[in-house]
């Protein structure tokens, strides 16, 4: 299997590089690909080196597949040309995951849906993903009709400057800004840009996005999404109105039983998910499990994970592995 990654050099790309390699997905031949400043440089898989070339020399080097994760513009212009040469894309960007015509998949939760003829499939965002894969097992036993959603936001989902910024900061040196303030120490309640009706960028992603790979409209979702300074990955504190009264064991059961989630739930040995203990991990976290004692058939949870892993590299090699097992590769 050909493979190409494109964005091979940032964070993510050398996440889904190492996601890969664990995963043993049958890669033949890699095919590393960034932009013009990185050509020529190499990186190394499974033990061998790889020279990073650009978009129309991956092209030509035939990929099965080509995994993106090197930002919108690069994606809208490129993905439809690797595409129209026969290759399936699996971008990590936002760029297409609203388009009606794509699929945005997270394979546990929606990947039935996918078609020998998506040539372009889109990866949702990681404070998307985490959510939807618990939402998915309870809106199908208790049907989901609120979904209220505070998050508190690794700064690796920024990238390597926003880490760099952060480090500067904890050891008072000056340096680039990845954001308009200080990061350590603090809180900044913005991630990405602010819309007209009030909401951020990224809390509208996790709005659309979650009726989007839930198939279902009727879903209210509202969202406060913030950066803080952690590394391990983004925690999420949900609280979840059902349509049906649930029972509580029954919902641990259901959680529990669900793959690709890990219970972290016993207050009484002050268990509970951390971004720290979730780091490079591919599951999801879940623990803080509690009836909001305010509503009836509402319950408060907290979900925590890796938003470099499950929350983008793991997600997209899953799309990939979902394809090669349909044989559509
Ligand atoms: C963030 N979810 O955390 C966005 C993009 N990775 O910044």
């Amino acid at each position: 299997m050909k493979v190409a990654v494109v964005g091979a050099t940032g964070l993510v790309g050398s996440k889904m590089l190492q996601v890969l390699e664990e995963r043993n997905f049958p890669v033949t031949d890699l095919i590393p690909v960034a932009s013009a400043k990185s050509v020529g440089k190499e990186v190394t898989f499974k033990g061998k080196a790889y020279k990073v070339v650009d978009a129309d020399t991956a092209i030509s080097m035939k990929p099965n597949v080509a995994i993106f994760s090197a930002g919108g513009s690069t994606s809208l212009e490129w993905a439809p040309k690797f595409a129209a040469a026969g290759i399936t894309v699996i971008d990590n960007s936002s760029a297409w995951r609203m388009d009606p015509s794509k699929k945005l998949v997270v394979p546990e939760v929606n990947g039935d849906a996918l078609t020998p003829e998506d040539k372009i499939i889109a990866n949702p965002n990681c404070s998307t993903i985490q959510m939807v894969l618990v939402l998915k097992p309870l809106h199908d036993k208790y049907k989901i009709k609120r979904v209220v959603v505070s998050t508190y936001q690794s700064v690796t989902g920024t990238g390597v400057k926003a880490v760099t910024q952060m480090m500067n900061e904890r050891q008072g040196i000056s340096g680039e800004k990845a954001y308009a303030y200080e990061i350590d120490l603090n809180v900044i309640p913005q991630i990405d840009v602010f819309m007209d009706n009030g909401y951020t960028k990224e809390e509208m992603k996790m709005v659309n996005e979650t009726k989007k790979i839930l198939r279902d409209d009727s879903v209210k979702v509202t969202a406060t999404t913030v950066r803080i300074p952690v590394m391990g990955g983004h925690s999420e504190s949900v609280n979840i109105e059902f349509e049906q009264e649930y029972d509580d064991a029954a919902l641990r059961n259901i959680l529990s039983a669900t793959p690709g989630i890990i219970l972290v739930d016993e207050p009484a040995k002050a268990a509970y998910p951390m971004p720290k203990d979730a780091h490079d991990k591919d599951e999801v976290f879940v623990g803080r499990i509690r009836r909001d004692e305010t509503q009836e058939k509402t319950v408060n949870m907290w979900i925590v994970a890796d938003n470099l892993r499950k929350g983008a590299a793991t997600n997209a090699v899953q799309i990939a592995e979902y394809l090669l097992a349909k044989q559509w590769l």
